[in-house]
């Protein structure tokens, strides 16, 4: 009796030992990524792009490669309208400050995006019924008091993001059709005068891919430099998402070209690599990560050819291949980002750190 007792107990208290050391391996509050943070590699800053709610409970591995490898941190969802006017006459910034809380206390830098967009909008704004002026007032006062909120704390904004079509014209946005063309440097005024010194930035998909749309973008930022006195803009963010083949290296470099030579900044802002656009593939293989691996390493070499003082920095548009937005938005399956879905790093991340070595 006494020796079948003994064996029960030990049994028992050996399947708690399992238990404890399994939950502690899957878990949370010891991992560690194994790799040497990314960002202290780079010459520049190298951040992320993160949707905050429900990402980073204690101890998640995506909050933990996120602080660890990124040394600034884009709220990727956080900041949009949608998030901070759930009414026409409330501010909730709850969630953004929770989130830019806790990246101040990792030490972390935030990217603000973005003010003015044409998406992810609140719907009480589209029926929203005004003049001409209240709609001014509108846009000018969600700028003052965002930007205002987060003086000092948010070190640039994406002031307006996605404004011009693919072939140039300027995208006929409710913005636009409420405020008249002239809202972009507006925008920027406002922002300015909201936060002076966050860094003003244009931010855009695509600019590579499509010479109009280049050429619209330049001919915005010739006509904010001529002016008398400038409409502020210190850069352009160039979203950067792509495929291992387009745009070539060659258009990339043209148009990091054309935005040194009026000496703005760069930014690539939401980098990510698809690498099944068409959706002819099923699964994963080591070819597929081998091409991405040497694009991700272009990519980062080509964006070390622009002077130091215009390198803004490159902005990861997310951790984990699971919880790209290209799998959800897109419904096809894909493999993006620099960590798989189980937050192991990639050839994409090994590539990333070959461009960025010597
Ligand atoms: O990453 C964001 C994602 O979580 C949202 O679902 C998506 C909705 O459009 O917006 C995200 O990112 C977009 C960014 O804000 C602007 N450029 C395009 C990005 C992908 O849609």
């Amino acid at each position: 009796m006494r020796l079948a007792e003994t064996i029960v107990v030990m049994t028992f208290g050996l399947l708690l030992l399992c238990l404890l050391a399994w939950l502690g391996g899957c878990g949370s509050s010891t991992y560690q990524p194994t790799e040497d943070p990314l960002f202290e590699k780079a010459s520049f800053p190298v951040g992320v792009g993160v949707d905050s709610r429900g990402r980073f409970s204690d101890g998640s591995r995506f909050g933990a490669l996120a602080f660890h490898h990124f040394g600034r941190i884009t709220p990727g969802n956080a900041l949009k309208m949608d998030a901070l006017r759930p009414a026409e006459d409330i501010y909730d910034f709850d969630e953004a400050e929770r989130f830019i809380a806790l990246c101040e206390r990792e030490g972390k830098p935030v990217w603000g995006h973005t003010l003015v967009w044409h998406l992810q909008t609140p719907t009480w704004l589209l029926n929203f019924d005004g003049t001409a002026e209240d709609w001014r007032v509108l846009l000018s006062d969600h700028i003052a008091s965002t930007a205002g909120h987060f003086q000092g704390r948010v070190m640039a904004w994406d002031v307006v993001n996605e404004a011009f079509e693919d072939d140039g014209r300027l995208r006929d946005s409710l913005w636009r059709s409420h405020l008249g063309d002239d809202y972009l440097a507006d925008a920027f005024r406002w922002a300015r005068q909201a936060d002076p010194d966050a860094a003003l930035f244009y931010n855009d998909y695509g600019i590579p891919f499509h010479p109009a749309k280049l050429q619209a973008v330049l001919s915005m930022i010739d006509d904010f430099q001529t002016r008398q006195p400038p409409v502020p803009i210190d850069g352009v963010g160039l979203q950067m998402h792509i495929t291992d083949t387009e745009p070539s290296i060659e258009a990339i470099r043209h148009v990091l070209s054309e935005l040194s030579a009026r000496d703005l900044q760069v930014h690539f802002s939401e980098l990510d690599v698809s690498m099944n656009l068409n959706g002819l593939h099923a699964t994963w293989t080591p070819e597929l990560a081998e091409r991405q691996g040497q694009r991700f390493f272009d990519i980062v070499r080509v964006y070390r050819e622009l002077p130091s003082h215009l390198q803004a920095g490159i902005t990861v548009w997310g951790i984990g291949d699971g919880d790209s937005w290209i799998r959800y938005f897109f419904n096809r399956l894909d493999w993006p980002l620099l960590f798989d879905e189980d937050y192991e790093p990639k050839p994409a991340f090994f590539g990333f750190v070959e461009g960025l070595a010597d």
